[in-house]
């Protein structure tokens, strides 16, 4: 406990909220350290309207990242608020344990089967993404002991993939950093290459590259043996990997493997779902009939935590059919407030044909004016599907030369989009963005006319302007 001394800031003011923060917060991937060093501290946010964020300071910032990949909808959405308020004063928790329900999650389940790609039809919740991919990894090898082949345990999945941060998140996902010196891949979690045809493509056709990427799945299943294989884990398109769109060859591919070896394909639509890629799930653009899928993010567009794992039919009906517990869940499945902002959720991207928006307006709009910056002498490539989209900082085009620092380019990018008032993320050396799904063409050109700027900032402290 702390007590305020004369030369303590005001309370409630960014000063002190900035000291608070250092003094008793430890934010996720953080270098605690540096930032305890650092002059200036965490930036303070402290509301939100359309695709703009306010900081303590007044400073408007233009959102390019949706917040972390998720308030699709756009902030300052009176009927998700609501939502949440008629839903607490009527009924703010009651468990879906011990065979009791609630109305929100059960209509929110029905309506999920509606709106997910053919063949999903039941639900488990859970509050984050990691929840949800956890979920899959217990879920898959319950199923298949309830098919009487218990010795399918195994996961094949890619690096640079992003599941989540919990164990079997982590251990799922392909983020070296994220496991070394954490006791991390845990037993029978295997990786594969992504299908990233810029750093790993070569001189290679991009659709036979792609073939090639897939080819490492059957390679990989083979290896362990079939038999042993329970499933293999993807997003659609890799988000916090680098926003890496696989060539057209690449998933048909993955599901006839996964199919020849009876091997479970689960999509993760964490970031993907609820619209981002002009479909409602990028499944459907990439004809990926997965036998689950997990959500998050989009599902509430942000405003409150929930997620969920939506199973086919046939391993809803070998559940129902083979008896025996699923001992797993969480005190928050089916949460009752968090699934009525879903439904309401929904609702806005329905009714204001988001989706469709995406498809023919935004995401054409975006991909034109990102092409203009293709042009510009220290980038690479520029791609995106819908909102959601990257461009890679080279010294060199041909051939695709990065700068030395491995992450730095980036790093110098993404700092002066900040300084910009533009929030974009940097993997490595490339930029990458998610605004919300109801940004303006204006915006989108905003946002471009920003990301050209600090582009050229960052060539001239590289040297290279
Ligand atoms: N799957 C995917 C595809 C994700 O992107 C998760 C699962 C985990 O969700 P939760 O709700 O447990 O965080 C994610 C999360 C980044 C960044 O910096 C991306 C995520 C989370 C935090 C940071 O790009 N994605």
């Amino acid at each position: 406990m702390s007590t305020q001394t004369s030369d303590k800031p005001a309370r409630n003011t960014t000063a002190w909220w900035r000291e608070a923060d250092r003094k008793h917060h430890l934010s996720p991937f953080t270098d605690y350290k540096q930032l305890k060093e650092s002059e200036a501290g965490a930036r303070i946010v402290t509301r939100a309207e359309g695709v703009w964020l306010t900081d303590s300071e007044g400073v408007r910032i233009l959102d390019g990242m949706a917040g972390l990949w998720c308030v699709n909808v756009g902030y300052g959405r009176k009927e998700l608020a609501e939502a949440a308020y008629k839903q607490m004063l009527e009924l703010p928790y009651y468990n879906t344990f011990f065979k009791t329900a609630t109305p929100p999650p059960v209509e929110l389940a029905e309506k999920l089967a509606e709106i997910t790609p053919a063949g999903l039809d039941m639900v488990f919740y859970g509050s984050s993404g990691s929840e949800s991919n956890d979920t899959v990894a217990r879920l898959a090898r319950f199923y298949w002991k309830l098919k009487g082949k218990p010795e399918k345990a195994h996961f094949i999945s890619r690096t640079y993939a992003y599941h989540g941060s919990t164990m079997a998140a982590a251990s799922l996902g392909g983020m070296t950093p994220m496991q070394e010196g954490y006791g991390l891949p845990l037993p029978g979690f295997h990786h594969v290459d992504p299908p990233y045809w810029f750093d790993f493509g070569g001189e290679l056709d991009r659709e036979e590259f792609g073939r090639q990427a897939a080819k490492q799945v059957e390679d990989k299943i083979l290896e362990i043996g079939p038999d042993k294989v329970a499933a293999f884990i993807g997003e659609p398109i890799q988000g916090a990997g680098g926003v890496i769109i696989p060539p057209d060859s690449y998933w048909p591919e993955i599901q006839r493997i996964c199919r020849q070896y009876d091997v479970l394909l689960v999509a993760d639509e964490v970031i993907c779902g609820f619209g981002r890629t002009g479909y409602m799930f990028a499944s459907e653009h990439f004809g990926i009939e997965p036998d689950m899928m997990t959500m998050a993010k989009g599902i509430t567009s942000g405003y409150i935590p929930l997620s969920g794992v939506m199973v086919s039919g046939e391993i809803g009906r070998t559940l129902v059919e083979a008896g025996g517990e699923f001992f797993h869940g969480y005190t928050y499945s089916g949460h009752p407030t968090a699934c009525a902002v879903a439904l309401a959720n929904i609702d806005i991207i329905e009714r204001e044909e988001l989706v469709r928006k995406v498809r023919e307006e935004t995401g054409p709009h975006l991909a034109k004016r990102l092409a203009e910056l293709a042009e510009h002498p220290i980038v690479g490539e520029v791609r995106s599907l819908g909102l959601i989209g990257a461009l890679e900082i080279v010294q060199k085009k041909r051939p695709r030369t990065r700068f030395p620092g491995n992450g730095k380019a980036g790093t110098i990018c993404r700092d002066h989009c900040f300084a910009h008032n533009v929030v974009l993320r940097a993997v490595r050396d490339g930029m990458v963005m998610a605004p919300p799904l109801t940004i303006s063409t204006e915006e989108i050109d905003e946002l471009v006319s920003r990301l050209r700027t600090c582009l050229d900032l960052t060539a001239k402290d590289l040297g290279a302007g």
